[in-house]
C-alpha cells in the first residue's frame, strides 16, 4: 500500500497532462530548406523542394499551392529499371517527430502551369496544407537550374526520364 499515494499522483498528472494537451493547438510543422530549380520560359513545369519538421504532433500533408503556378502537386520519383518515373502522391504522412525531406530524385512538389519562368534569386510564396495543422506558409527561393547535384533530369520530361548515372 506504500505505493498508492505516488500511483494516485501519477494518475492525476496523466489526467491533467492529457487535459492540457487537448487544450493546446497542435504545434504546426515547420518548413525549411525551401527551394526550387530555375526554369526557362518554354518550360511550364518546375519543382520545389523543402524539409518538413514535425514538432510532436503527427500530421499529413494534403495539398500545396503557389501563386506562380496553376497548381502544385505532391510527386514522388521512383526508379523503374533504367527509367525514373514520377507519380502523384495523394498525401504524405508525417510522424510526430519526423523530418521529411523533399529533394531531387525523391519526393517533390511539382509546379504545373508556371505563370512565369523561375529566375535564380527570386522568391515566391508557397502554402502547404496539413490535415491537422492547417495551412503553413513558406517562401521558396529559386536556385540555378543545375543546383543540388547531378540529378537534374527530374523534370525535363515529366513522366519518363532517363536514370542519372552516378
Ligand atoms: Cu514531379
Amino acid at each position: 500500500m506504500r505505493n498508492t499515494p505516488s500511483a494516485l499522483l501519477l494518475l492525476a498528472m496523466l489526467v491533467l497532462g492529457a487535459g492540457y494537451a487537448a487544450a493546446q493547438p497542435a504545434p504546426k510543422p515547420t518548413i525549411d530548406h525551401a527551394w526550387a530549380r530555375a526554369t526557362v520560359a518554354a518550360v511550364k513545369t518546375g519543382a520545389a523542394y523543402l524539409t518538413i519538421t514535425a514538432h510532436g504532433a503527427p500530421d499529413k500533408l494534403v495539398s500545396a499551392s503557389t501563386p506562380v503556378a496553376e497548381r502544385a502537386e505532391l510527386h514522388e520519383t521512383q526508379r523503374d529499371g533504367d527509367i525514373m518515373k514520377m507519380r502523384p502522391v495523394e498525401s504524405l504522412d508525417i510522424a510526430g517527430t519526423a523530418k521529411v525531406v523533399l529533394a531531387p530524385s525523391g519526393l517533390h512538389l511539382m509546379l504545373i502551369g508556371l505563370k512565369q519562368p523561375l529566375v535564380p534569386g527570386q522568391h515566391f510564396p508557397l502554402s502547404l496544407t496539413f490535415q491537422n495543422a492547417g495551412t503553413v506558409e513558406t517562401e521558396i527561393v529559386v536556385e540555378r537550374a543545375g543546383a543540388a547535384g547531378p540529378m537534374d533530369m527530374d523534370h525535363g520530361m515529366p513522366g519518363m526520364m532517363p536514370a542519372t548515372k552516378p
